[in-house]
């Protein structure tokens, strides 16, 4: 049982859900690395949602209310550590989900496909009877996608995503959008919108700003898309590592 008057009460809440996740069996082996490279990265930024993540977020939101096939992609790192607010964030905005797994199994698919089904969510896409296709018609597992889903999506949210997934979708024409802990990853890199956050402040606080950018004009979400420039926020957020960093 974790005590919360334990200094690091949230980062060993998320390290019990992999850890749980992994012994449920559909996490990949490397699931853990992944996680501790995120740690370490949020360690350093304070643990703290910053200010270009949120820019990226005002952007990230305007984009999926504008998009007409808005999909988010979710691996099992994603889904162990915020499912229900990855629900909650589709909903808001009106987007599918869908699974993409960079180590794929079937196992892994169905395992994962139920417990969307158990948190209210049957109509995931990706699941191992979903009809799939292959971006820019590349016959890799990497490049699948479902046919309903991110084939033919305009925008895509891949949180927590690995370089090679990304390399893939950001040719296709799509609109890329990421959560990543590291500024300077192939996938940060690579997007078209990178969220230097936790997926677990991320996706909530995208939820609660749905609302307020709704209401607002269609050219002011488009003015906000168009003054974005990804290279220069990551470099802003580079530069907060740097100074949280610090030893006072
Ligand atoms: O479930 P699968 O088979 O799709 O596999 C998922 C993992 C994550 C194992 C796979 O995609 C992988 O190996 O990813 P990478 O290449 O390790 O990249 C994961 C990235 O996510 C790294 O840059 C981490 O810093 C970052 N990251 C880890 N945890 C978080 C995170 N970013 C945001 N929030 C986190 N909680």
């Amino acid at each position: 049982m974790l005590s919360r008057a334990h200094p690091r009460y949230e980062s060993l809440v998320l390290r019990d859900k992999i850890v749980k996740a992994s012994k449920e069996g559909y996490l990949a082996d490397s699931a853990m690395i992944a996680h501790g490279r995120g740690e370490a990265f949020d360690y350093l930024l304070g643990e703290e949602t910053t200010l270009p993540a949120k820019r990226a977020m005002y952007v990230t939101v305007a984009l999926m209310i504008l998009s007409k096939n808005p999909v988010i992609s979710v691996n099992g790192n994603t889904t162990a550590l915020a499912i229900d607010e990855v629900i909650e964030f589709a909903k808001a905005v009106n987007a599918k989900i869908e699974i993409n797994l960079f180590y794929r199994t079937d196992e892994r698919v169905d395992k994962i496909t139920k417990l969307y089904k158990d948190h209210g969510y049957p109509e995931i896409l990706g699941s191992n009877d979903d009809d799939m296709a292959y971006i820019n018609e590349i016959k890799n597992p990497r490049a699948s996608a479902s046919k309903n889903g991110i084939y033919i999506a305009d925008t895509v949210l891949v949180p927590l995503e690995d370089g090679d997934r990304a390399e893939i979708l950001s040719k296709s024409g799509k609109n890329i959008i990421t959560i990543d802990l590291n500024p300077l990853s192939r996938t940060s890199k690579r997007s078209d919108v990178s969220i230097v956050d936790n997926v677990v402040r991320a996706l909530p606080f995208m939820t609660k700003i749905v609302d307020d950018l709704k209401s607002q004009p269609i050219t002011y979400l488009k003015k906000i898309i168009e003054e974005f420039d990804n290279e220069a926020n990551l470099k802003e957020s580079l530069d907060l590592f740097k100074i949280k960093g610090e030893i006072k």
